[in-house]
């Protein structure tokens, strides 16, 4: 298993609930270190920009209004099988199909406000980290 990175986000209805320390704990429990760390409040355009691929969709308008409505903590995670490890730890999209124990399932309400957010493959692991960090912004962790 590679180690990999991937970009987390904790969205408004998370920060609105008080989850962050525990959305983080679950994640370090799981070997997914933060290697990068930000509170950020996204403007229209940045949102619609990181949810391109959605455009045009019924619940667009809807998830810009959500995902800008408060501010959010943008992460990148670090550790091995991160991308996956890290949608397994989230749940499904919809939190009513989501696994037992699993963040959506524990704290979401429904589909269009489920908490987390995580990237889904190595390339939009890629681009959207960038979309939130350059390089100087991630740090290694376990250095003396
Ligand atoms: P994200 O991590 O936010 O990308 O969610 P996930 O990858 O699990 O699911 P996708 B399909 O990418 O959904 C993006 C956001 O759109 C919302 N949505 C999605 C709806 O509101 N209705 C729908 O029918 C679908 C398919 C859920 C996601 N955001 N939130 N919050
Ligand atoms: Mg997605």
């Amino acid at each position: 298993m590679a180690t990999e990175r991937t970009l987390s986000i904790i969205k408004p209805d998370g920060l609105e609930k008080d989850l962050i320390g525990t959305i983080i704990e679950r994640f370090e429990e799981a070997d997914l270190q933060p290697v990068a760390m930000r509170m950020t409040r996204l403007s229209e355009r940045e949102a619609e920009g990181f949810y391109e691929v959605h455009k045009g969709e019924p619940f667009f308008d809807e998830l810009i209004e959500f995902m800008t409505r408060g501010p959010v903590i943008v992460m990148v995670l670090e550790g091995k099988n991160a991308i996956e490890r890290n949608r397994m730890i989230m749940g499904a999209t919809d939190p009513a199909e989501a696994d037992e124990g699993t963040i959506r399932s524990d704290f979401a309400n429904d589909v269009g406000e489920n908490i987390v957010h995580g990237s889904d493959s190595p390339e939009n692991a890629e681009k959207e980290i960038r979309y939130f960090f350059s390089d100087t912004d991630i740090y290694e962790r376990n250095v003396e």
